[in-house]
């Protein structure tokens, strides 16, 4: 084992209180590709960062979803990772207190586990632009969306919005995620280029004796802050662990 995999395992065998923040990069051997890695959504054409503006949504609903559909199939139809079943094998354990996740994808808990603040947002439920009025994934919205069609409330007509946080939304669940890093021993970042905030942000709140892990195939603004960062593939430096 590289030194770098052998000081995560020692900072994951004294952690009593690890906390592990996750981005698109933990879901990408999964079939989700992420937003800005070379093989990145944002590179393949057709899609940038206006198709996840809340204005483009309230404004062309019916061109969101045309191009969501496929993604939305891709992600629902995903399943969770080595890195996601050994999150959940760490929270058996006891050792994991709190994954902050920013993916929409929902494989934290396909994947079991419980402790899970997803800061922007899930697709197991969809509401109503218009009357407020709130869906779980039911076969017929499931269906539409997977088709590239626009859900609306069967109650008023109104447009049915993910229950995902878009650009030019408040994140959610944002104070509960500080709190949990500010009491974390180890704080572990797992598959994010780190420039979104405010997730971004959030290592900036660990204790000043917690250690901190970068696991990201590419170097990320706060790499010189972290006591280890690997640059591979998050899957295979976890299964050198042997946790599994
Ligand atoms: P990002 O900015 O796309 O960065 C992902 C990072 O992961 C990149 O730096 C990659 O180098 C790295 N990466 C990709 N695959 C691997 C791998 N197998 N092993 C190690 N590293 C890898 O994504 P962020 O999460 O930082 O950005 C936040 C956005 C992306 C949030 O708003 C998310 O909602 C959004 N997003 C989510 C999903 C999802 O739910 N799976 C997919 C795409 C985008």
């Amino acid at each position: 084992m590289s030194k770098q995999v052998d000081r995560l395992m020692d900072f994951l065998q004294k952690s009593r209180s690890l906390v592990v923040i996750t981005g698109a990069g933990i879901s990408t051997k999964a079939g989700i590709p992420d937003f800005r890695s070379s093989s990145g959504i944002y590179r393949q054409g057709g899609v940038n960062e206006t198709l996840f503006h809340i204005d483009y949504f309230r404004d062309h609903p019916d061109e969101f979803y045309k191009t969501f559909g496929p993604l939305y199939e891709q992600i629902t139809s995903a399943q969770p990772t080595y890195a996601h079943r050994f999150l959940k094998r760490l929270e058996e354990l006891g050792r994991l207190k709190m994954i902050i996740t920013q993916n929409i994808d929902g494989l934290h808990h396909k994947a079991g586990s419980a402790n899970v603040i997803e800061i922007h947002g899930h697709l197991r439920q969809w509401d109503c632009l218009s009357c407020r009025a709130s869906y779980g994934t039911e076969g017929w919205i499931d269906e539409k969306v997977k088709k590239g069609e626009t859900p609306l409330c069967q109650g008023c007509g109104g447009i049915l919005k993910p229950h995902v946080v878009f650009f030019g939304e408040y994140v959610m669940g944002l104070e509960k995620a500080m709190q949990f890093v500010q009491t974390a021993d180890l704080l572990m970042v797992l598959g994010s280029s780190l420039v979104v905030y405010p997730v971004a942000g959030l290592p900036g709140y660990r204790d000043e004796n917690a250690h901190f892990v970068i696991l990201n195939k590419e170097a990320t603004p706060l790499d010189d802050e972290a006591d280890v960062v690997i640059h591979e593939d998050i899957d295979e430096t976890l299964q050198k662990l042997g946790f599994l």
